[in-house]
This record gives C-alpha cells, structure tokens and sequence, in this order.
C-alpha cells in the first residue's frame, strides 16, 4: 500500500502493529451510533465506566426505528437523547436523516478515521475519511478513547477513467465493481479510488460507490479528497473542514488473491480478465476452484450502462437493457445509497409535468431534512407530489423492511444497497438494485426500461453552491459541568445486555443448525418490525433465524433451549461467507443469550467475525471446506483442550459422536485470543482497567 491514501491516514493514526502485516490498532476520531444499534452500544459503553467520550466527536443518530409501532422506539429515542446529552456525544433527532447521509454533509472529514456501528459507515470514505464498520461494543470502546483493531488491510486500486455517459450514474460504477468481485472473499481489503474519471464524480456519488463497498465485503473503502471534495466542503459552510489528500504518483496497490468456483462465478472471472490489468488466472482444480490475483482493476466510466442487482444479493448483476419490459409494481427511491439532493433533483426533473404509471406505486424517502427542506424550498417537493410519489420519513424506512413492503412475487426496484431475500418485509420478494435514474424511468413506464432509449433527455442538475445548513435537530451534549445533573431515561424496554462467560477447556456440543453459504445476519436476526425489540435481548432472541426456521418444528431458540438444559453447548454450522450484511452484534449477541459458543463455516465476514469474538463465541473455519457435508443439525461434538487452543494454537480437533476428527483453523489475533479467554471483551477491557 505504499504511498496510497489508505497507508497515510493509516499512518496518521497507528497505535499499534505496523502496516506490514498482522493486526493493526488505529486510533479513532470520530464515531457514528444509530438507534438499532445505538441502544446496545451505549449500554455497554455505561457498563464500561467511562464518564465521557473520549473521540474528537461522537454522533448518535436516530434513523431506523423512526416509525414507532409500540412503546419500545420512542423508550429507546429517549434513553438515547439522554445519555448522549449526558456521556458527552451529539444526538441528531428522529427526522433528521440517515445516519450516514448526515455524517456526510455535516460532520464527514477527510483524512479523519470514523468507526461507526453500522455496515455502511464507509460511506464516509467518499469524503476521503477512513471510515468502517463495527460491532456496537467495539463503538463503544472507541467511544471511550479505545483504539480499533483489525487486520492491516490489503489496498485494492480501482482506476477510473473517462466520464460517465447520459443516464448511467455512480450506483452503475459499484454494481458493474460487484460483478467483478463479488460479495464474497474480499475480507480484510480496501478499495482505493484513483485516475482521471474522479474529476467529474461528485461527492455524493462518490458516497454511493464507498457506501456500497458494504456489500463487497471490504473493511473500507476511501477517495483523495480534491477539488470536488473542498467545494462540498465549501457548500455545506465547512470551508475549514477540506485537508488534501491524495495517492503519490507511482503509489502501489497489494494483489489480492482469491478462489472462486469455476462454474458459479463465470461471469465475474470474465470480468476479471477484462478489468484486471495484472490479473493472474489459474486453471480448475480438482473441485472446479479458480485462483485469481491482481492488484488493480481499471473501469472506463464511458463504456458502463445501467445496470441492476438482480432479486436475492446485490452480487447479482444484470443489465437494464436485458430485463427491458419487465413489469414493475413498485419503486422506492431513498437509503443511504442514493437519497442525496442530486439524487432527488434528478427525479424531481424526470417526473415534473408527468405522472406515476398507474401499476406503480412510488415511495420517495429524503437522506436528510437538509434535502427534504431544500427540494421544498425550490419547487422539486411539489413536482414530486403533483407526479404521484408517496414522501416519506426522511430515515431508513423501506430499506429495512419498516413500510413499502411489495405484495406476494411484485417486483420492486429500489435504490438501495441489500435486496437479501426476505428483507423487504415479504418472504419471497422479488427486489432489484438500480440507480435513481433508472427508478424514476420505470416509475413512468412501468416496466424495466433502459432510460436510454426513452426520448427523453436525461436531467442535468445544477451545481449547489450553498447548501441549507440548519443544524437545529443536532443537539449539543450537556456541558462537562452539568453533565452530573442530567438524568438518563430508561424505560422498561431497555434491559441490560447479558454479558458472555469463558469458554470450558472440553466442550460438549450439538450442532443446533446447519445453514448453507452466504448466510446474512438478516437471516440470523431479522431486522424490520422486529427491530424495536434491540434494546431487550431475551425477547429479540426468540427470534433468531425466523426466516430459516421449519414452519412446523420448533424455533432454533426452542431448539437451543433444550440443548442447554441438556448441559451442551450450541455450535452453528455454516457454509461461506457466514454473517455476510450488516454490523449487528445481536446476530452474536442473541445466539450467545441462546447457548451458542462456536460457530463452524467455510468462511466469516468480518465484522460478524469480530462481533462473534466480543462476545465469547468462538469462530472456526474448516481447514478442508469438504467436512462441512460431514456434520448435521443434532450431531453431538466435543472440543478438547480448548484453553491451550484459544490460547495459541493455529488449528482445533472437532469430534463427532462417531469419533471422526474435523480440523478446524482458529484465524484469531492475539488479542482476540486473549479477549475469548476473558469470556468476551467487555470483561477484557474490565480486566485491564482493573
Ligand atoms: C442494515 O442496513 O442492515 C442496518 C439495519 O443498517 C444494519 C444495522 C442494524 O442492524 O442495526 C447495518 O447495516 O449494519
Ligand atoms: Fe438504513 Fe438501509 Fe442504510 Fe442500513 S442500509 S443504514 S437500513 S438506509
């Protein structure tokens, strides 16, 4: 990574490790909570003893659960509000906008490092921030002046040349990056922006390309902050906010290896070879599995097209033109992704003077009450109305499957960054993935429409040279003087988070659940109207793996039950990719309140993996991927001499009740072994404060 943008901001903030391998600690200064996730982190940062935070600025945002079925959303704003006020962080009010799309108007620096408890964090790499994603403890911890730990990156270089055509936009950029890499096995990387194409990318689109890094599976992904990054600094009043930053001429990117399936990834090896300048392609191995390398991907802006994701994963990339007349029921424009003010000046444009096709129905969600009181002032806000689009909360909302839920197999095209099945509210959702110019098209036509063969010129939206910035629903935190007298709010929904244990040195388990590949944490712990009950874990635990629950057997926590009471531990079985999506630690925290203390897969994402290790399960992964076919859900397995393994050792036997031996690779830092043998890290940072 010599000489990127990534090994600077890096430098600028190593505390521990260097940048030549291994775990790395950063320094952290700033954080991002939002209310799903907020709750859990805040509690944890109280049970941390720390009187106040200890980052140059800690936002707590309130953007998910915003609509307020019940009691337990508004108990949550309120705890929220009061113990930010009190513990010294800002609070942005239900209302004012998506955590990540605020971050970047309001408070996003370049050159800064933003740990956020939420995937999309790295939203904010657009603004040239090195900006990731955490578990809400790890938030926590950095809350307290903590540093953030992770493996040292490897920098993947995607060069941009050229100029995007009428109607393709920066979501086509991310979406054709998805076809080349996929979502999967791209652990431990950033990607770093360069070339000439920078130059007419504006900042929000470049928001949507590092936000959707997410779903690639990258720990971050960042731009040079330019001149396009100073004169959105200078819109939003934040003149003093732009540092230049960029890569030395001549900077090196790192070859990332990886394996990938022959047959099932054809297409994205094609791509490889097409986008690849350096990539290396080996040839099938026995089981079919492909090595490729390469170290830079170069993408010429004027020979993209629009594309979608197609229903199922965002890695599922097709183009518009292919599904051209295919019906669409429903459109929804809004998310982290693509609900900025050009965003929406491009849909205000496209739908003025016209009206929503009479099979579609339109939901338009603003990122912020900055862009809702800007298309407002100006005229959009009527155009969109008097066109038929149904406003709606100025949060996440559709995105997490709270309203807009498409009926029984409706397709639905959404501006947003995950279409797992299921997470729109409807079981066998049909959702694709597309830009706002592509939404806004097929919400007049109503079917899939290549807006490039519409006669129909494709808006052009003016520069904005001031934003309104009216921070008035960013509430200060109380004074360090008065915080003393601030009380916090804690109503009967907020229960204390359980706290994990040590694991024993022989385990006796029984395989609870055997999932496949690609498993989300929105099938582990499903997100929409479930999500009110975060704050109260022994009730969100009931619902741990709905989605992949037999409709008539007993639920996985009834399962778990019984092998606790039969003195086992739980153990999950997974495939690749296992805890692909977002930064939930419920999807560790619930299965640990259930018994779970090991999860075995082929491959885990990140931040799941991390958030397995905080509390006390621990993760393995199959040093043959054939003995995953080996095990089943009720199997009886034992561990022996866990404690030496945890506490050094590079691989673990797995028996089963037959007395056959699994390998499996304990992939554990050093601290993080240390953080296991602890019984999670919030008893590790107890132990060394003591
Ligand atoms: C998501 O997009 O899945 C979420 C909801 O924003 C999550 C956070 C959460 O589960 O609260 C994420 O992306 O981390
Ligand atoms: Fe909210 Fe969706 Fe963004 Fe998650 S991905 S933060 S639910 S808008």
């Amino acid at each position: 990574m010599k000489g990127t943008v990534t090994e600077k901001v890096l430098l600028d903030h190593l505390a521990s490790g260097d940048l030549s391998g291994g775990e790395i600690g950063i320094r952290i200064d700033q954080t991002l909570t939002q209310d799903a996730t907020g709750t859990t982190a805040f509690l944890l940062f109280e049970a941390m003893g720390v009187e106040r935070v200890r980052t140059e600025l800690s936002v707590s945002y309130v953007d998910h659960n915003t609509a307020q079925f019940g009691p337990e959303s508004h108990n949550d704003h309120l705890y929220l509000q009061s113990v930010a006020s009190k513990v010294g962080a800002y609070y942005s009010r239900p209302g004012n906008g998506i955590c990540h799309q605020v971050h970047l108007e309001r408070f996003a620096r370049p050159g800064k490092t933003l740990l956020g408890s939420d995937s999309h964090t790295p939203t904010a790499g657009g603004m040239g921030s090195f900006a990731v994603g955490a578990g809400g403890l790890d938030v926590a911890v950095a809350m307290g002046g903590g540093a953030f730990y992770l493996p040292c990156p490897k920098v993947l270089g995607v060069e941009l040349v050229g100029e995007l055509p009428d109607w393709v936009a920066p979501k086509d950029i991310i979406l054709k990056l998805l076809s080349i890499l996929t979502t999967r096995g791209n652990v431990g990387m950033v990607v770093e922006y360069y070339g000439d194409g920078l130059a007419s990318l504006s900042l929000p689109g470049r928001a949507t390309c590092t936000n959707m890094g997410a779903e690639l599976g990258v720990t971050a992904s960042i731009f040079p902050a330019d001149e396009v990054t100073r004169s959105f600094l200078e819109s939003q009043g934040r003149a003093e906010d732009f540092v230049p930053l960029a890569a030395d001429a001549g900077a090196e990117y790192d070859r990332i290896a990886k394996l990938l399936d022959g047959q099932r990834d054809a297409a994205a090896i094609e791509n490889i070879r097409r986008h690849c300048p350096d990539a290396e392609i080996g040839t099938p191995d026995a089981e079919g599995r492909v090595e490729v390398s390469f170290s830079r991907i170069l993408i010429d802006l004027a020979e993209l097209e629009p594309l979608a994701a197609a229903p199922g994963s965002p890695e599922n990339i097709v183009t518009v033109a292919e599904q051209a007349g295919t019906r669409v029921d429903q459109v929804v424009i809004g998310s982290c992704t693509n609900s900025s003010y050009h965003d929406l000046m491009v849909c205000a444009a496209a739908l003025k003077g016209r009206t929503v096709a009479p099979g579609v129905e339109l939901g338009i969600a603003p990122g912020s009450r900055q862009v809702l009181g800007m298309l407002a002032e100006n005229g959009a806000l009527g155009d969109l109305v008097a066109a038929g689009a149904r406003i709606l909360e100025c949060a996440c909302g559709p995105c997490i499957g709270l309203g807009f839920s498409p009926g029984h197999g409706r397709v639905s095209l959404r501006t947003n960054n995950r279409n797992f099945t299921g997470r729109s509210g409807t079981p066998d959702d049909q959702v694709y993935l597309v830009s706002p110019e592509v939404a806004v098209v097929a919400a007049l036509t109503g079917e899939f429409t290549d807006p490039r063969t519409l006669d129909m010129p494709c808006p052009t939206i003016a520069e904005v040279s001031r934003f309104t910035a009216d921070d008035r629903m960013i509430l200060p935190p109380a004074p360090p003087a008065q915080a003393a007298e601030v009380r916090i709010v804690r109503g009967p929904t907020i229960v204390k988070p359980p706290a994990g244990g040590p694991l024993p040195d022989e385990l006796i388990g029984e395989v609870v659940i055997k999932v496949g590949d690609k498993v989300t944490t929105d099938h582990i712990m499903p997100a929409g109207a479930l999500m009110k009950m975060r704050s109260n874990v022994p009730e969100y635990a009931k619902h741990v793996f709905d989605p992949l629950n037999p409709p008539d057997g007993p639920t996985f926590a009834q399962r778990a039950e019984r092998i606790a009471q039969s003195g086992r531990a739980a153990v999950i079985v997974a495939g690749e990719s296992y805890g692909q999506g977002s930064s939930r630690e419920h999807a560790a925290l619930c299965p640990m309140y259930l018994g779970v203390r090991v999860v075995m897969a082929r491959s885990i994402e990140r931040i799941h993996q991390a958030n397995l290790v905080n509390f006390a399960i621990l993760p393995l992964t199959f040093d043959d991927p054939g003995d995953y076919d080996r095990l089943e859900a009720g199997q009886e397995l034992r561990i022996a001499g866990l404690s030496a393994a945890i506490a050094s050792a590079e691989t673990v036997t797995v028996a089963n009740a037959g007395g056959a031996e699994i390998i499996c690779r304990v992939n554990l830092s050093p601290r993080q072994r240390e953080i296991l043998a602890a019984g999670g890290l919030l008893q590790y940072m107890r132990n060394a404060n003591k």
